[in-house]
């Protein structure tokens, strides 16, 4: 269809040009379009949108886009898809979730929604945001393409005032999961590819001026505050009322940065104190609630706001049963309980952005948290474009979290092969992160010789904490091994056990001893316990993982789909018996820190 009109050029051309898409991978939608959305009213656009899968592209050969509604008897050729009609899915969802059939559907999907607006006063701007979309994501409205943004887990925005106009408009979205070479991360992953548009969409109206970014930090005497404006504005006013701030600040190229000598009390996850902040530019306003803290390695010691302290943490991945990768209110919080019942103060959200209100709710309960970008096992390194949406991705998580005080580490990469171009690709990472956030600490899962048995990383210099992930007694049988790496290691920097632990199967059908059997899964938490608390440049160890989660790669009998490292199962209830262990480790170590 569509070829007898002028919409799709000519028929050969839909059925032969395999450079389709080129048009429409622009990535023009990036950490630069972002807007500044807390304390913002949005509307939301979530709800039931028309959906179809679309496994060959169809819809961007033949510009199925390019159909407004029409009554069938009056089109004037067949068309193999209706955008308008038939079925409907929730937004935000994962289309795994809804249907057996779309189970492991991988390729492009197609959502529609009628919006209708009213006409934008004069000098007023609107803006459509997407929390998330899973993992290549190209908007039309109207017909017309607007943008596409790269990156599974981060938000991204468009400014639509000029392209949604008064009355009813159609938005449609082309979401694409497929896993291909170029991408972050790559086509083999130890996690489900879900797909979908799978967190909020919202429309966001603002006046001439909109605030894109706000940065507020503790500085030497106080706090510092940095603002990004686009508009005609020429200054913003900062406001913290509990500290009695109220300052203006001029803008230049919309760009303004002021210091103030104040002394907030110190954020922490004992005291997790939160100040109200709100910026106006040019009638645009917002606010957040932000914590002061400092965080600091010194040699192999980290700080917490000038004490030593010991991160007591667990990986989580963001993956649920029933609901897929999509996250609510409800299970966020059921996580932090399940963690502070374990005795933690850090989680690391592992391995990609999680939801924002994953930082906004540790940062209300105190929890410390580790962030990363899914630069994970082997990608592209030496592809240009590949370094492009990896550094995208960490600027938009870096400048959407970091007002976060519960956010100390980002981490830049997960057990990538120490080749010179991972090199180069990760401390243009670092420098990138730096640069955006100087107040946080860099990390990365780094690597072991285990020809000598030592944490040999070239990465590990560039970094302020080296991640360790290790599986004695899982992947890597002998624990003297590991008690070896940590005679012959002699870091200069902390080390975290980014990860460690066994897989146990706590149902009926799980063995009763051995690999795969909960006892043994206990077993090997007391082993490592018993071997880690030896080594003093360990400050902190976060075990994989708190839930059982879903992955396509573990089909064995004991796994069925789901890896089975969680300390609690799949159904975020049954605690398996190693939870008990480290919870009892956790309290001692919390005792000792209390002591200090
Ligand atoms: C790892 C990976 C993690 C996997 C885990 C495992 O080293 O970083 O993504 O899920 O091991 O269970 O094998």
């Amino acid at each position: 269809m569509l070829e007898r009109s002028d919409l799709a050029d000519n028929a050969l051309q839909c059925l032969h040009d395999e450079d389709y898409d080129r048009p429409y991978n622009l990535q023009n939608l990036n950490a630069e379009t972002l807007i500044f959305t807390r304390g913002r009213e949005g509307r939301s656009l979530d709800g039931e949108w028309n959906f179809c899968v679309d496994l060959l592209d169809t819809g961007l050969r033949q510009k199925w886009f390019s159909m407004l509604p029409e009554a069938p008897e009056k089109r004037i050729e067949p068309w193999d898809y209706d955008p308008y009609e038939g079925e409907t899915v929730p937004v935000p969802s994962c289309w795994q979730m809804l249907k057996e059939k779309w189970y492991f559907f991988e390729g492009s999907a197609w959502y529609t929604k009628s919006v209708s607006v009213d006409e934008l006063s004069p000098g007023r701007r609107r803006f459509l945001r997407i929390g998330a979309a899973q993992y290549d994501c190209k908007i039309f409205i109207n017909g017309t393409f607007i943008g596409n943004h790269y990156g599974g887990s981060t938000p991204f925005c468009v400014e639509v005032s000029d392209t949604l106009l008064p009355g009813q408009n159609w938005v449609m979205l082309c979401v694409n999961n497929t896993r291909t070479l170029d991408r972050v991360p790559m086509r083999n992953t130890d996690w489900f590819n879900y797909g979908g548009v799978y967190r909020e969409v919202a429309l966001y109206e603002t006046g001439s001026t909109v605030i894109r970014d706000v940065f507020a930090r503790l500085s030497d005497n106080g706090i510092c505050v940095s603002v990004v404006a686009d508009g005609p504005a020429e200054d913003a006013r900062v406001r913290i009322p509990e500290l009695n701030i109220d300052a203006v600040v001029a803008l230049d190229g919309g760009r303004g940065h002021i210091a103030f000598k104040a002394s907030p009390e110190r954020w922490s996850p004992d005291t997790p104190k939160l100040y109200d902040i709100e910026v106006e530019a040019g009638g645009d306003r917002v606010h957040d609630k932000v914590g002061f803290r400092t965080i600091e390695r010194r040699g192999t010691e980290l700080f917490l706001n000038g004490k030593p302290f010991f991160l007591r943490g667990i990986s989580v991945h963001e993956d649920d049963e029933t609901a897929g990768k999509c996250t609510s209110e409800e299970d966020l919080r059921r996580r932090f309980a399940d963690a502070r019942a374990l005795g933690c103060n850090f989680l690391r959200l592992a391995h990609y952005p999680h939801h924002e209100r994953a930082a906004e709710i540790a940062d209300e309960l105190g929890f410390l948290l580790w962030e990363e970008v899914p630069v994970y096992w082997a990608i592209d390194f030496a592809n240009p474009d590949t370094r492009r949406d990896a550094e995208n991705q960490l600027r938009e998580l870096i400048r959407r979290d970091r007002n976060r005080a519960s956010v100390i580490i980002w981490s830049v990469g997960n057990e990538n092969p120490d080749t010179d171009a991972r090199l180069e690709f990760m401390r243009g990472l670092v420098e990138l992160a730096r640069e955006e956030d100087p107040t946080r600490l860099l990390s990365a899962a780094c690597l072991v010789n285990h020809a000598k048995l030592k944490i040999e990383d070239r990465l590990a210099s560039h970094i302020d904490v080296i991640g360790l992930n290790e599986y004695y007694g899982w992947y890597e049988e002998n624990f003297d091994e590991l008690i070896s790496i940590g005679q012959n290691s002699n870091p200069d920097r902390p080390v975290v056990i980014s990860e460690t632990g066994a897989d146990g199967d706590h149902t009926d059908l799980g063995p009763k001893s051995g690999l795969f059997s909960i006892d043994y899964q206990r077993e090997v938490y007391e082993r490592q316990i018993e071997t880690l608390r030896e080594l003093s440049y360990i400050k902190g160890i976060s075990p994989w993982i708190l839930y059982d989660f879903r992955v396509e790669r573990r089909q064995n009998v004991f796994q069925r789909g789901f890896n089975r490292k969680g300390l609690i199962a799949a159904d975020k209830k049954t605690r398996k018996p190693a939870f008990d262990v480290l919870r009892a480790f956790y309290a001692e170590m919390r005792k000792k820190d209390a002591a200090e």
